[in-house]
């Protein structure tokens, strides 16, 4: 081609698209092989108007490579948040471990944690009824420490096993494709119909803990016992807990539904917007210890992971915190790559016979091999560890490492840098003996399927009970088949016989249906108030977000006031008005907002003040928007504050007065009603079960 040929068709290039606005200094666009792209644009084609010619490599390299952007989501904990951190040890356990990151006092040890839902894919909503991962990934000066929990202590089935069954019964029905990310539906209660030893978990899963206000809201478990191994040897059975600093708190059903749809990425963007702000969540680390003799003096065996140690048995040990402070550069890199494996676990450390957790030795190391597509996963950045690592294990897929040398092998002669074992300092496993028949044999102590079940249901607050019973209803009633909600009833009688009724009532059912055969003697164990949501939430405003809904002519010495006291009180506060970009104050001014009120409900908030012109309360009273955000602003529990002009609106939605529905002039009252939830209203505003 002659040159002028080659200018005109670098200019026809262009099609008589817009040049691009360059600012700033830009990296040069290349193709994966460095090459230079002047055109990304435009196909390679035969003429103007000819096909697009084989030979475009910069097309098919673009293409090719999009066409292979997905890899397989995660069978269970499909959708997640990941944020960096750090974990800093505040007391020693020396006298039960040779782990380092146990011993050493002040030290802080890189970490990346996951926090995830468990039956939705990677696309679902935040906010479903369901269980929470807790994922945390030590980057130790001792290898690489993964301590996968969640956000409940007990799990539903006793043996691996089971895994795959349970799962199918979870996710979406095989012939319909839905539900998506709910557990209420036919196949799931009618496994856990089937299931008595799921009776404690599904009694959690019904509680306010599967409906958490923020992630960092929530308690982690390690659920299994593990062990700690000692320099003498000697191993003790430790049971490990994550506290929020915050505080744990939860959102009501009604809440919960209505913010799936107001903001189906509410856990991540309060997660990120945490961090981002220098708000960084903080979790205690802490643990139980107990000796084999303490276990067998257990009314319950802890080697059952359906079964929780009672604080009040053996108390937790605060010895830790993590903190989180920063997010990732990119989420498929680090929160979808992120491969945790419960094998991860250091030299000082082992794990017990409980079989669910043999199950999942094999079974995550399994899973990265297929979702990663390669044994060299643990070179991608987010899962490398931080200290040195080398062995003789060689190429596979994507292989990163370069290893020189002749020698890929040990013991050897001919290299004297080669790895080598290090008996002294290396992983030794719990010298424990093991004795018995071999068969597919379920231990004796593992048969008592009520106890916990009803010692978790006593232990709740009223409300608390109320919202499980109300949420049976609410599950079961999706339910088409009656000998499910039949057979579930049954199961409830077992656990508490007030519970079932109230069940059976707000099912219609005709008659109480029998109990199932129980293999054990249901035991009446104290209450543990710790188990509840309601007792451990924190009368604070930190991390929590304040809302003050304005519209044209509002006050804006009111709204300052309120603000000043919110963030004072260390809470977030936003300005919602009726168009986003904000509105004119009764003097003139102008405030900025930080959403518009279609698209920010008070759900979203924590505590509301409504500070309206009465011209402005009387437009919003045609605005169904804000009907509904003074009514559940109410009907959710929280505080509201109010002005002339919001008290207008108020009478319009029907909302009722209260102590906690206070004038904006006690800015004092209204800071400490926001601080809580009003449970004392509930009744009046939903018949719960
Ligand atoms: Fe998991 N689980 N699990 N699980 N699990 C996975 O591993 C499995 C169990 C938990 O953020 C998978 O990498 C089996 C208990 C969390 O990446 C898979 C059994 C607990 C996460 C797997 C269990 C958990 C997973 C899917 C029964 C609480 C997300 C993707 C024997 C202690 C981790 C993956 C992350 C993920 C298997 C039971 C928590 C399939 C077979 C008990 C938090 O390997």
């Amino acid at each position: 081609m002659s040159n002028e040929k080659h200018k005109k068709n670098k200019e026809k290039s262009k099609g008589g698209e817009l040049h691009q606005v360059v600012k700033g200094d830009h990296a040069t666009l290349t193709t994966n092989q460095g090459v230079p792209i002047a055109d990304n644009q435009n196909s390679l084609k035969a003429n103007s108007h000819g096909p697009t010619l084989l030979e475009d490599f910069i097309l098919r390299e673009k293409i090719t490579h999009f066409d292979h952007e997905r890899i397989p989501e995660r069978i269970v904990h499909a959708r997640a948040s990941g944020a960096h951190g750090y974990f800093e040890l505040t007391e020693s356990l020396e006298k039960y471990t040779t782990a380092k990151i146990l011993t050493e006092v002040g030290e802080q040890t890189p970490v990346f944690s996951r926090i995830s839902t468990v039956a939705g894919g990677s696309g679902s909503i935040d906010t479903p009824r369901d269980v929470r991962g807790f994922a945390v990934k030590l980057y130790t000066k001792e290898g690489n420490w993964d301590l996968i929990g969640n956000n409940v202590p007990v799990f539903f089935i006793q043996d691996a096993i089971k895994f795959p069954d349970l799962v199918h019964a979870i996710k979406m029905e095989p012939d319909r494709g839905f539900p998506q990310a709910a557990t209420a539906h036919d196949t799931f209660w009618d496994y856990i119909s089937l299931t008595p030893e799921s009776m404690h978990m599904v009694m959690w899963i019904m509680s306010d803990r599967t409906l958490p206000r923020s992630l960092r809201m929530i308690e982690g478990f390690g659920v299994h016992s593990f062990r700690l191994i000692n320099e003498k040897g000697e191993s003790t059975f430790v049971k490990y807990h994550w506290r929020p600093v915050l505080g744990l708190q939860s959102t009501i059903w009604d809440e919960t539904v209505k913010i799936s749809g107001a903001d189906p990425d509410y856990h991540r963007r309060d997660l990120f917007e945490a961090i981002e702000s220098g708000n960084f969540p903080e979790w205690e680390f802490a643990v139980q210890l107990f000796t084999q003799e303490e276990a067998d003096q257990f009314p319950f065996d802890h080697l059952d992971p359906t079964k929780l140690i009672p604080e009040e048995l053996v108390p937790l040990k605060v010895i830790g915190k993590m903190v989180l402070d920063r997010w990732p550069n990119n989420f498929f890199a680090e929160t979808e790559q992120v491969a945790f494996c419960p094998s991860h676990i250091l030299p000082g450390m082992d794990f017990s016979n409980d079989p669910l957790l043999q199950g999942r030795l094999h079974s995550y190391h399994d899973t990265q091999l297929f979702r990663l597509g390669s044994p060299n996963f643990h070179q991608i950045p987010i899962n490398a560890p931080k200290c040195p690592f080398s062995n003789h294990q060689r190429d596979g897929y994507m292989q990163m490492d370069q290893p020189v040398g002749r020698v890929a092998y040990e013991p050897n002669s001919l290299s004297e840098t080669s790895p080598r074992e290090t008996p002294l300092h290396g992983f030794q496993s719990a010298a424990i003996t093991e004795l018995g028949e071999k068969g597919r044999i379920r231990p004796e102590s593992f048969s008592d399927h009520y106890s916990q079940a009803r010692m978790f249901y006593v232990s709740q607050t009223t409300y608390e009970q109320a919202h499980m019973a109300s949420a049976f209803v609410f599950e079961l009633s999706k339910v088409e088949h009656l000998h499910i909600r039949e057979a579930m009833v049954g199961h409830l009688r077992h656990i508490d016989q007030d519970l079932a009724n109230r069940v059976a009532a707000g099912l219609a059912l005709d008659k109480m249906p029998e109990k199932p055969i129980s293999a054990a003697i249901v035991q009446e164990f104290e209450p543990s108030h710790a188990l509840q949501v309601i007792g451990k939430m924190k009368d604070t405003l930190k991390g929590r977000c304040v809302c003050i809904l304005i519209a044209e002519g509002s006050d804006g010495d009111v709204i300052k006031k309120i603000k000043d006291a919110a963030i004072e009180a260390g809470a977030t506060v936003k300005i919602i008005a009726p168009k986003v970009g904000g509105a004119k104050l009764a003097d003139g001014s102008k405030m900025d907002a930080d959403g518009q009120l279609a698209g920010s409900p008070s759900v979203l908030f924590d505590a509301v003040a409504v500070i309206l012109s009465v011209d402005g309360a009387k437009t919003l009273s045609k605005e169904s928007a804000a009907i509904d955000f003074v009514r559940d602003a109410f009907g959710h529990l929280k505080a509201i504050a109010i002005d002339d002009g919001g008290q207008a609106l108020l009478n319009i939605a029907g909302v009722k007065e209260d102590q906690a529905v206070v004038s904006a002039e006690n800015v004092e009252a209204f800071i400490t009603a926001a601080k809580t939830r009003q449970w004392e209203r509930e009744k009046s505003v939903r018949i719960l079960a």
